[in-house]
């Protein structure tokens, strides 16, 4: 028998109980690292290392099929030959932050898988730019995930109104915290959207402190910095692969991504669809067929937001999304 806490406590999303299926053949786990066709899957029994059967690799024509960190796995009870473990089967899963796989091939890419929201961050110095902020923020709202802004950093300025002022036309309703995570300076804001079993994946750019703030999170040196780094001459990225971290004390759970140089939204008429139902549903009763939802008259979406059934943020999210893929 899984102990419940512990399936709860890494996330377990899922209605049914998987403590009622049996545990002969094989373990649940959740893949909390991967490099390349390996995963670290975490389980009742500790961590395992785990690999898709050949077949089964070759089989998927898809790569946002294949296992990503986040995802849930049954894997097989006893490792072959080389201690590693075959993967049995992967749980469906709930929302997940996706981007456009780089490469020639336009291709969804899982991120994270299983997560319940996206830390945005960036840093307040040379870094910071505007469109790039808002590009990551679209990427959480194409995954249907809310997103939180972090400018971090901010030890190094005593007054950052400047950026925050630039913001403010992107941010149209997402909650932003200045931190630090050097000095774990207003981390406490972070930790109040988690919680024991709640995900949530950084992203941003390279060098604005993601896994900076994991180790300040973590209470230890958990994922390799920038700072660590530059004592080495391989000149490689900083962190180079997707990690799931479990917080201390049961706060929550982090997935720290390698630094992205941009934002690649998968975002698609079928995401639209899938995340703003509601909206395709409101527009249905709009004069026009074409409205845009912006001055027409009798707009039914607009009508909608005046009368409190919609929010003007969550309209703001779906026409910057539309116009992306316009
Ligand atoms: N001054 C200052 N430097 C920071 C802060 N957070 C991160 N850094 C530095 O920024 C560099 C990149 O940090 P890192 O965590 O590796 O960035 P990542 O690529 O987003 O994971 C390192 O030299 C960090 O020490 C911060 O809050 N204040
Ligand atoms: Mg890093
Ligand atoms: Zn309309």
């Amino acid at each position: 028998m899984i102990d419940k806490t512990w399936l709860y406590d890494l996330g377990w999303p899922y209605q049914d109980d998987a403590t009622t299926q049996s545990q002969d053949a094989f373990l649940i786990g959740r893949v909390i690292r991967q490099d390349r066709q390996y995963y670290t899957v975490e389980t009742s029994a500790g961590s395992k290392r785990a690999r898709l059967p050949g077949k089964t690799r070759n089989r998927a024509s898809r790569k946002a099929d294949l296992p990503a960190v986040g995802d849930w796995l049954r894997i097989a009870i006893s490792a072959t030959h080389d201690g590693i473990a075959d993967i049995l089967f992967q749980y469906p899963r709930k929302l997940s932050l996706c981007r456009q796989a780089t490469g020639e091939v336009k291709e969804k890419q899982v991120l994270a898988a299983n997560i319940d929201l996206v830390f945005v961050i960036s840093g307040l110095d040379q870094n910071f730019n505007v469109n790039r902020i808002e590009r990551f923020l679209m990427m959480a709202w194409s995954s249907g995930l809310p997103a939180v802004l972090l400018l971090n950093k901010a030890d190094l300025f005593v007054d950052p109104y400047a950026q925050l002022k630039a913001l403010e036309p992107v941010l149209s309703g997402t909650p932003v915290h200045t931190i630090s995570a050097l000095k774990g300076t207003a981390t406490e804001a972070i930790t109040s959207y988690l919680g024991a079993g709640k995900s949530a994946a950084l992203v941003g750019s390279s060098g604005v402190g993601k896994s900076t703030l994991v180790n300040f999170l973590m209470g230890k040196e958990h994922m390799e910095t920038k700072a660590v780094r530059e004592f080495d001459d391989k000149g490689r990225h900083t962190t180079t692969h997707r990690e799931l971290c479990r917080l201390p004390g049961n706060k929550g759970l982090l997935v720290d991504t390698p630094g992205m140089r941009q934002a690649q939204l998968w975002a698609d008429l079928e995401a639209l669809t899938d995340f703003y139902g509601d909206i395709f549903a409101l527009a249905a009763a709009c004069k026009y067929t074409d409205c845009q939802h912006a001055q027409e008259p009798l707009c039914n979406v607009n009508a909608a937001v005046k009368a409190g059934g919609l929010s003007q943020f969550r309209l703001t999210q779906y026409q910057k999304l539309a116009a992306y893929i316009a």
